[in-house]
């Protein structure tokens, strides 16, 4: 028991001096699933947010918008895929965390539950989803579990490309007709809160936060960077002409931040709990994808069991 305390205390020791924790290192097991808990809910985030935005490849305006659309979306494929591997080593495997994701045992963001109705959605979500996305992960390149820190240098810098994409067809559409621009405000009107609700619970209703924070793995509290999202996003709404669907937003002078509305926490709760609008769409979408691909999974474990046979062979 006493030498357990003390492996626990060298543990906050070392992530304290900043030290980034290995797969072989000790670690508590808390740590561990915690980091499993909050890695994997950000890989399937990824990996079904490519859902919505899917839905808009065929009908994109442009051929250069297509391509760029159909570019982010495969670079959310691509998240997914290291933040899963990097999940790997923690000790759990690909068809168990699939199979969190499939039967509800583990949760994704809230946000990919809300459908995407018109191309002014695209940039909705670019902008406010990929940007809410950025705060969040930026202070997760420090985070201090070492494969997690590194997946996130590269995803936060397709996410800032993300979040510009998403940005210019904003602009695009409030600089245009009376009616694009009225389908922009739109959009944000629906993704605004939502947006909001990405950084989860308030610090107050946060079970997660305080041990996250002593070991390391969160750097900033949901509220202090649900604020700094805030702080940043709304002079690029003013900017462009847009308005912030919250009759409570306005500078404080006196912290040098806007005061905003309060969310709606049922909504949120709903959502989270799989009640939301698009939360069985999405599931029903992901098993069936899962299950045609079946055959690519058979046939590159095939591959790969012929490569390593080559290779003994060789050595021999
Ligand atoms: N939705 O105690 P806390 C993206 C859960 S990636 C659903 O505060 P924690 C890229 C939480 O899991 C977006 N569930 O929890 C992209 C916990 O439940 P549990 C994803 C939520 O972990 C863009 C419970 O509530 N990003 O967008 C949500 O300390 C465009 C209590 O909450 C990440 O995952 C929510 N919004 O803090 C892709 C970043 N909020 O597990 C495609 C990494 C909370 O105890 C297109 N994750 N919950 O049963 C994090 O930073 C943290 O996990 C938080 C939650 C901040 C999300």
């Amino acid at each position: 028991m006493g030498e357990e305390y003390s492996l626990e205390d060298r543990f906050q020791q070392y992530v304290e001096a900043e030290n980034k924790v290995e797969p072989k290192d000790w670690m508590p097991e808390k740590y561990r699933q915690t980091v499993i808990r909050q890695m994997s809910q950000h890989a399937h985030s990824e990996v079904i947010g490519m859902q919505p935005e899917a839905n808009w490849i065929t009908r994109a305006p442009s051929l250069r918008s297509k391509l760029i659309l159909l570019a982010k979306v495969q670079d959310e494929a691509g998240h997914g895929l290291y933040l899963y591997s990097a999940t790997e080593t923690l000790g759990i495997t690909r068809d168990e965390l699939i199979n969190q994701l499939q039967t509800g045992k583990a949760k994704y963001s809230s946000i990919f539950n809300y459908p995407t109705v018109t191309w002014a959605d695209m940039g909705a979500v670019g902008w406010l989803v990929d940007g809410a996305a950025i705060q969040n992960q930026v202070m997760l390149c420090r985070t201090s579990y070492g494969p997690y820190a590194r997946a996130m240098v590269k995803i936060c810098k397709e996410e800032s490309f993300h979040q510009r994409q998403g940005y210019e067809i904003m602009m695009r559409l409030a600089a245009g007709t009376k009616e694009q621009k009225a389908m922009a405000q739109d959009a944000l009107n629906r993704w605004w809160w939502p947006s909001l609700m990405m950084f989860g619970p308030s610090d107050d209703n946060s079970p997660n936060s305080a041990q996250s924070m002593k070991w390391r793995i969160k750097r900033k509290s949901n509220d202090t960077l649900r604020q700094e999202f805030v702080d940043k996003t709304v002079p690029q709404a003013e900017f462009i002409g847009l308005t912030i669907p919250d009759p409570d937003l306005k500078w404080n002078e006196e912290r040098k931040s806007y005061d905003f509305g309060e969310m709606n926490w049922d909504e949120f709760y709903a959502v989270v709990k799989g009640n939301g609008p698009c939360n069985k769409q999405r599931i029903i979408n992901h098993i069936k994808a899962h299950e045609e691909g079946a055959w690519v999974r058979e046939a590159a474990n095939a591959y790969a069991k012929k490569q390593q046979a080559r290779k003994k062979q060789s050595a021999a």
